[in-house]
């Protein structure tokens, strides 16, 4: 199967060929070759000719924004197709993979109101001018994304970064490949002037490291794991190029005494095995307040064990298979690590027994007890159904606990106390904190991490800068 986009034709690439296996039952979906140099080359031309000839940039705010709008138009009458398209790539549950496309028109409908809307503005003059600050787009940015949400996260890319007049060079996960060349077509097909949006897949080691490295590319918006995040943060330090980096989380879910403890149930058991646990802001550490300890506990294990997995596209599905087998793998290790530093398995901790998942990545929903807040499980980043529990006793050991980790992505708090529930969320370091709710996420609002979850704001009106440069013109009044 052809893979790539280059100007406004599907092609194949020179690369290593990449081969999509759908999760639930093992069975090959398509191979492709990926791009390498001489693809990205070709692309990353037609890039720099888009940006400078099609006129995208000097076109007015509200005519990009027509064409944004007529993308979101695009994407939700192809929400179907769009949905199926990632279910057989990462095994996510089809009910989500939907709300999923929804998800992202609405992300180019709201950058379309945003670039029509957005002003510019009016320093106070300090002399005899006039002062003005204009927003201009870097020109050629790549988009890498992971696969977990390829949907959401490519719109939240690339949306904001066309309404500020930039050329994207996408190169999506090697595992998810075929929804960004869905949604490039369908921006090709409602008017966007080729060479705008081109589609590059491949592994990270070929294709990602030519893209990051390519003279043409001007900033780099990245999604993944940490250790990725760090080796492009080196690349952009070398070209001196900005990056936006959005990496991993191991994000607390905090429970005190005096919660809605019902709620709070809902709120952790979502938290954590909605999307597997593959989430970045999965709520991997459960924090609970020592007096309700073994209860809540004991509840939480009785959730988890009654959650029905089941194949993505079964209605009753409540939890898919992992997005691979490597990461079925993966969660399994760290599993055992668990086990060999002296931590309870209270629920899952191994595959389901049900003869319809076998020959899917399927594991159950784990929850794991015993262990300090220096075991392996509770440090890093799983990337899967495996909750951490740990007992707390005041807000002043809470924090420091939860402050511990070296990742600050979000932040789950449940308490009937709001006094104490804005204290804890000031203190928390994380990018978002969610105080008696979890998950909720707005594409009006900046997102984004604290420490090793990451660097930059993707989402809302920041979202939309950070992918323009800020320029300041003064105009003479002197004469
Ligand atoms: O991620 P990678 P992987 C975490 C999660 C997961 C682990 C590994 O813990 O288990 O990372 O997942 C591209 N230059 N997260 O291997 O490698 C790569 O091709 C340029 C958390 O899938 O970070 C893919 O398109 N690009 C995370 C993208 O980077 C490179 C979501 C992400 O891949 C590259 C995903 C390079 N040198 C994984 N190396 C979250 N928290 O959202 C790889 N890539």
């Amino acid at each position: 199967m052809d893979g790539l986009l280059i100007g406004d034709k599907v092609t194949g690439g020179s690369g290593a060929v990449l081969r999509s296996i759908n999760p639930a039952d093992g069975l090959t979906n398509y191979e492709i070759a990926g791009a390498n140099a001489a693809d990205i080359d070709r692309a990353a031309t037609l890039a720099q000719q888009a940006v400078r000839d099609a006129g995208w940039r000097k076109q007015k705010p509200h005519e990009r924004a027509r064409l944004l709008s007529r993308i979101a138009d695009a994407i939700a009458a192809n929400g179907e197709a769009l949905a199926r398209q990632q279910m057989i790539e990462n095994g996510k549950v089809l009910a989500e993979c939907r709300a999923q496309a929804a998800s992202a028109a609405a992300t180019f409908r709201y950058y379309a109101a945003a670039c029509e809307t957005m002003e510019a503005e009016t320093p106070p003059a300090r002399g005899n001018y006039f002062g003005q600050t204009v927003y201009e787009p870097y020109g050629v940015i790549v988009a890498i994304t992971p696969w977990n949400s390829p949907l959401t996260m490519e719109a939240q890319k690339i949306a904001p970064a066309l309404a500020a007049g930039n050329a994207v060079l996408l190169k999506p996960s090697e595992i998810t490949s075929g929804v960004g060349l869905i949604v490039a077509r369908l921006a090709l097909e409602a008017g966007l002037p080729p060479g705008l949006l081109q589609v590059l897949p491949g592994n990270g080691r070929e294709t990602g490291t030519a893209l990051v490295n390519h003279d043409a590319v001007r900033m780099i918006s990245f999604t993944g794991g940490t250790g990725t995040g760090r080796a492009i943060a080196a690349v952009a330090a070398l070209r001196l190029i900005p990056a936006a980096l959005e990496l991993g989380g191991k994000s607390p879910n905090i429970v005190f005494a005096d919660a809605d403890l019902d709620a709070a149930i809902e709120g952790v058991i979502g938290g954590i095995f909605e999307a597997t646990g593959q989430s970045c802001v999965a709520g991997s550490r459960l924090f609970v307040q020592r007096a309700i300890y073994s209860s809540f506990v004991e509840r939480i294990a009785a959730a988890a064990r009654g959650l029905r997995p089941g194949l993505p596209e079964s209605s009753g599905a409540q939890i898919g298979p992992l997005a691979s087998f490597a990461q079925r793998e993966r969660v399994e290790s760290f599993v055992a690590s668990a086990r060999e530093e002296g931590g309870q398995v209270l629920a899952g901790g191994q595959r389901p027994a049900d003869q319809a998942l076998q020959a899917g990545a399927f594991y159950l929903p784990t929850v794991i007890d015993g262990l300090s807040g220096a075991a392996t499980v509770c440090r890093e980043e799983i990337f899967g159904p495996v909750l951490a529990v740990l007992p707390f006793d005041g807000e002043d050991d809470l924090i420091a606990q939860v402050n511990e980790s070296v990742y600050g992505l979000a932040c789950g708090l449940w308490t009937a106390d709001y006094k104490r529930a804005w204290r804890v969320a000031r203190a928390i370091e994380a990018g978002t904190v969610w105080i008696n709710t979890y998950k909720q996420l707005s594409i009006a609002a900046p997102f984004g991490g604290f420490k090793q979850s990451g660097i930059g704001r993707e989402k809302g009106l920041s979202g939309l800068r950070l992918y323009q440069q800020a320029k300041s013109l003064y105009w003479g009044l002197d004469g």
